[in-house]
């Protein structure tokens, strides 16, 4: 019936077709060569992807020239450590944002301001893995302040303020490997957590143990990061020390549920080698709930425990527009196998990924990688079997609730390989599907699956604008695709990365346009274009800037030697830099250009480049200081330009700095149209 049922509504993937589900029911050796056969398979392509886009499409998806979209919608980047955001329902770029990352096109990572912010304990690090996005909430609604990001590989946790778009705060996570089921936050953002993938022997023991000895050796830890209400300061408030599963998603209880958090957790078999074997023996892994208001009072009745650690806290000061690094050095961890009432296991079929809760609170879904239903667990029945001891034992410590005692009811043959839910606000949940291709619309109170859509190809994510928030807005759903196959004009081996647009206002979802995205794209969040659009900071006041090496006007630029260190105090304006010939620079110095733009306008930033700078430009927005260290590396003349189309004559915005050699005479000179050079009168030392 399964089967006859997707035959007749949609075109599958061919060879996913006819697999009987009853075989990735009971999972043996032999079930796991065959989904590793569907994994591998996944990606045929539909016989009749031409109908599948209806004529009326084009028009809901388009916006007129000059328009503006109804939504922001912001994307994870994935192994592109980036953040883009579109507009929603054109599907345009609107901006990327560079997180973990350096990023040549605006100097994030590459100026000296921005340098700090990619600090960690290892030192810098340029590059991360960014899969998920949590907007900031105010009573169970996006508020449109910030933007939270994780990075997968090296730990770290991201603060976007929304009204600059900048990366504003960076805060690395201690005793983790793989910082995956992050960052999820609480309905009034009072907490973002961070369950780690890997469990890993604690920073302060001996972590050179045989890997062999994980069972004995390695630990799961969940980080409770607090958010101060009004800067939005991050800080570790505290960590739960857990046994060494893989927390891989969560989504914190709302409503009835609030002061409740929920994660997905696999490799509850404890294998520390071929996991895609090893890991997937157990009939049922676990959602862990975790009771963090329990948690907050035993941290407040001192039954934390400080541990050293070290880790990196990043802050941008918009003032100075300079990022400050600091190593901090403990943390309070609480033990949840000494500290009784904390955490519950739940037992959740194959392997759960996505685990997300409905729009009330009541209804948690675990979605099974390798399950061929859908479990959905109920907060009160929760309640319920932690009062009456429900359990079947206990895992490491903590009890685990009988599945029944727990479950509301099973989705039944909904597709294959679900991964992720998203709520329409309306009693729907629509899950993605990656093996199967599609995504799945079923109802939370009688569980019957409503409609089903096909995604070009493998879905994993899913996006319904508020749609993990007590208040969904739910005109589209977009989902994020792992393939595309031939989807987009050839673009050599790598093809497009993809997203695709379903309108969900009717009956039956329809699919409306497909856009690229940049890097791979994982967790998306999506607002009404209101709740951001008005925040947004047109310019920094030049009065304001407290940049150490600002330059308020002309009259103020100079250039100061400090023995082989030269600072050049710089302005640009339309159309021309401040001072454009420098003269006095010798091998073996150091110049950093301190460049500030002096525009007091929307949209006006300048760039700045210098011949042979072993470094990104410079993009200095209207107010700023930013500063681009150079070292030449041979006597000559050297050109420098402003590399951002900032007026009629923005070619002509440029100019020289000679380079004379070591122990030559040449003083520190500098003009800008008197061709008089002006020796240095602050110093040269
Ligand atoms: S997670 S596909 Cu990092 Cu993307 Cu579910
Ligand atoms: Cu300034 Cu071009």
């Amino acid at each position: 019936m399964y089967n006859d049922k997707i035959n007749y509504n949609i075109s599958k993937p061919a060879n996913t077709l006819n697999l009987p589900i009853m075989k990735l029911i009971k999972i043996n050796a032999l079930g796991l060569a065959a989904l590793a056969l569907i994994f591998s398979m996944n990606s045929c392509k539909p016989k009749n992807v031409g109908s599948a886009v209806s004529g009326d499409a084009a028009a809901k998806s388009y916006v007129a020239p000059g328009k503006y979209d109804e939504f922001y919608n912001f994307v994870s980047g994935g192994f592109s450590g980036q953040m883009s955001v579109y507009g929603i329902p054109s599907g345009r770029l609107l901006k990327v944002v560079p997180i973990f990352t350096v990023n040549p096109e605006n100097g994030y990572g590459y100026s000296e301001e921005t340098k700090p912010m990619l600090n960690t304990s290892h030192g810098f690090i340029p590059w991360d893995d960014q899969h998920h996005l949590d907007l900031s909430q105010t009573n169970g609604e996006i508020d449109g302040r910030w933007i939270f990001a994780n990075a997968n590989n090296t730990p770290r946790v991201a603060r976007v303020d929304l009204s600059t778009f900048h990366t504003a705060e960076i805060l690395e996570l201690p005793n983790s490997g793989g910082n995956h089921s992050s960052p999820f936050i609480t309905e009034n953002t009072e907490y973002v957590v961070a369950g780690t993938r890997f469990s890993v022997p604690p920073d302060d023991v001996n972590g050179d143990v045989p890997i062999n000895t994980y069972k004995q050796n390695f630990k799961g830890a969940i980080s409770f990061i607090s958010v101060d209400k009004t800067t939005g300061a991050m800080d570790i408030a505290f960590q739960l020390q857990c046994p060494g599963v893989n927390f891989d998603l969560s989504h914190a209880g709302k409503g009835k549920s609030h002061g409740w958090f929920f994660f997905s957790c696999y490799n509850t078999e404890k294998a520390n080698t071929l996991l895609e074997v090893n890991a997937s023996k157990r009939d049922k892994d676990f959602i862990m709930a975790v009771n963090w208001k329990k948690a907050e009072e035993y941290l407040k009745a001192g039954k934390g425990r400080k541990q050293a650690v070290k880790y990196a806290h990043n802050v941008y000061n918009e003032k100075t527009h300079t990022a400050t690094s600091e190593i901090k050095t403990e943390i309070t961890v609480l033990d949840t196998k000494e500290l009784k009432d904390i955490c519950y296991f739940i037992p959740c079929p194959k392997s759960p990924h996505g685990c997300d809760v409905d729009p009330t609170g009541e209804y948690i879904v675990g979605s099974g990688k390798l399950a061929a239903l859908i479990p959905v667990f109920s907060y009160d029945k929760i309640q319920k079997a932690i009062a009456d001891k429900a359990f079947d034992g206990e895992y490491d410590g903590i009890p685990v609730i009988k599945y029944e005692a727990a479950l509301y009811g099973e989705v039944k043959k909904p597709g294959l390989g679900p991964l992720h839910t998203e709520f329409d606000g309306k009693g729907n949940a629509i899950t993605s599907f990656f093996v199967s291709s599609e995504i799945v619309k079923w109802n939370i109170k009688d569980l019957k699956v409503i409609d089903r859509a096909p995604t070009y190809y493998s879905v994993g994510h899913l996006c319904i604008p508020g749609g993990d928030t007590k208040t969904p807005n739910a005109k589209y759903v977009i989902a994020y695709n792992k393939i595309t196959k031939d989807r987009y004009l050839p673009t050599g081996p790598e093809l497009a990365q993809s997203a695709q647009l379903y309108d969900i206002s009717g009956d039956k979802m329809q699919l409306i346009l497909d856009f690229p995205t940049i890097g791979e794209p994982h967790y998306a969040q999506a607002v009404a274009a209101s709740v951001i659009r008005d925040r947004s900071v047109k310019f920094f006041k030049i009065e304001e800037n407290s940049n150490p090496y600002v330059s308020k006007g002309e009259g103020t630029t100079k250039v100061v030697r400090e023995g082989n260190k030269i600072h050049v105090y710089m302005t640009a304006i339309r159309s021309h830099l401040t001072p454009d010939n420098i003269e006095g620079v010798k091998m073996g110095d150091e110049v950093y250009f301190h460049v500030t733009n002096l525009e007091q306008d929307w949209d006006v930033p300048h760039g700045f480049a210098i011949k042979g700078a072993a470094n990104a430009e410079l993009l200095i927005m209207p107010g700023e200081t930013s500063t681009l260290k150079w070292v030449p590396d041979r006597v000559g003349m050297y050109p420098m330009y402003c590399t951002d189309f900032c007026s009629a004559l923005h070619q002509e915005m440029q100019g020289y700095v000679r380079v004379s050699p070591a122990g030559s005479n040449t003083p520190i000179s500098f003009s800008t149209g008197t061709n008089l050079p002006k020796a240095d009168s602050s110093g040269t030392k």
